[in-house]
């Protein structure tokens, strides 16, 4: 039987799908309370038990109908041999960024190193067997990736420089496109039925080097993808024409930032959307998430539409919101 995004996908019109960015994460009491016993994020990440049980946990309480593994993008930075800490109240911090180290890194070894990950994802699978749902596994996307990993943290107080195109940059490029391959395979192989790949910043670049840093790379990811049969979505937030990274990179889903206007989409693009609803209106009332919901819904009514947010669930988002949320989503289709 399939699953309700790849009948989105077909065009067999049903529920609309509905799963979102950061589910499992900071806003559920339940993820805290492992949180707080656990305070190294890449170990919580790396421990197979307990993030098969975090991924499970939106699924449990809202009935999602797909359940993203609980990892995260810098998993690959950390098995490429840099090390990765999560601060409080700072976010990731990355150790210096050594291309020898990189050049040096086995493929045995990487896989080792993160094959708590795909345990995760083919634990994950088997406790959603019964009730038919995708599985999610991702990538940060190489641009994204290598922001963190010469940045070395975060850029979003906006003090990063756009390296040149030059032997360097494109080493490493290249390096993270054979090791992302090798990720998204195994994540494959465990049983994820759809690969998300986020490129989270993608929308620092000039127009002039998304070519170079967002098209490129990314459709050797996608392209890898179909080759397997796997459904691939990706998320280039924040750029400036989703038409232009459709038209290039050809994935099987965009998922789309709250910035633009959905129905600018809808009227540019063939394939189908997700997301877009900011993540900040459900911190307001109900009546004003009904308000956006609702245009969602309707913008995307008769087209091949999968509910999400246009970034991830805020930490400070009450759950029974999100109980809301999906309520309303369900009722729209008239369940
Ligand atoms: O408790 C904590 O402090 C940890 C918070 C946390 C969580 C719950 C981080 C740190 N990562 C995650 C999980 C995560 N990250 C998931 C799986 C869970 C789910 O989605 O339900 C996924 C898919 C990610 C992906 C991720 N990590 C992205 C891409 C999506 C996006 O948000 O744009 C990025 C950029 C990261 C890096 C990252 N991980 C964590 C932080 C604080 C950051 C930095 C974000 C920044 O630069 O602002």
């Amino acid at each position: 039987m399939n699953t309700l995004i790849q009948d989105c996908i077909n065009s067999k019109f049903s529920k609309t799908p509905i799963w979102l960015m950061r589910q499992a994460g900071r806003y559920l009491p339940e993820f805290r309370s492992i949180r707080e016993k656990n305070q190294d994020f890449i170990e919580l990440c790396l421990n197979t038990k307990l993030s098969s049980e975090i991924t499970i946990q939106p699924i449990n309480r809202f009935g999602f109908d797909a359940a993203i593994i609980f990892s995260d993008i810098l998993l690959v930075p950390y098995a490429l041999g840099q090390q990765v800490n999560f601060k409080k109240n700072f976010g990731p911090d990355l150790n210096k960024f050594d291309l020898n180290i990189l050049n040096d890194v086995k493929k045995e070894d990487f896989l080792e190193k993160l094959n708590p990950v795909y345990e995760t994802v083919k634990e994950t699978k088997k406790k959603l067997s019964i009730s038919n749902k995708d599985t999610i596994g991702f990538v940060g996307a190489p641009w994204t990736l290598l922001l963190y990993m010469l940045n070395r943290k975060s850029p979003k107080e906006g003090n990063f420089t756009i390296f040149p195109k030059d032997k360097y940059i494109n080493s490493i490029l290249m390096k993270l496109d054979q090791f992302l391959k090798i990720h998204i395979e195994a994540q494959i192989r465990s049983g994820a039925s759809i690969i998300q790949i986020f490129d989270s910043w993608a929308g620092l670049l000039p127009e002039k080097d998304l070519d170079y840093f967002v098209y490129k790379p990314i459709k050797s990811l996608v392209d890898f993808i179909r080759q397997r049969k796997t459904i691939s979505i990706c998320f280039p937030r924040n750029i400036n024409s989703y038409k232009k990274f459709v038209d290039y990179v050809n994935p099987d889903i965009i998922s789309i930032d709250y910035n633009v206007d959905p129905s600018i989409i809808r009227d540019t693009i063939e394939i189908p959307v997700q997301g877009g609803l900011d993540p900040k209106i459900l911190l307001q009332n109900k009546e004003i998430v009904r308000n956006e919901v609702t245009k969602y819904l309707k913008t995307f009514d008769k087209k091949r539409y999968i509910f999400n947010l246009g970034h991830g669930v805020l930490p400070e988002t009450n759950p029974d919101m999100i109980r809301y949320l999906v309520d309303e989503v369900r009722s729209f289709n008239g369940q």
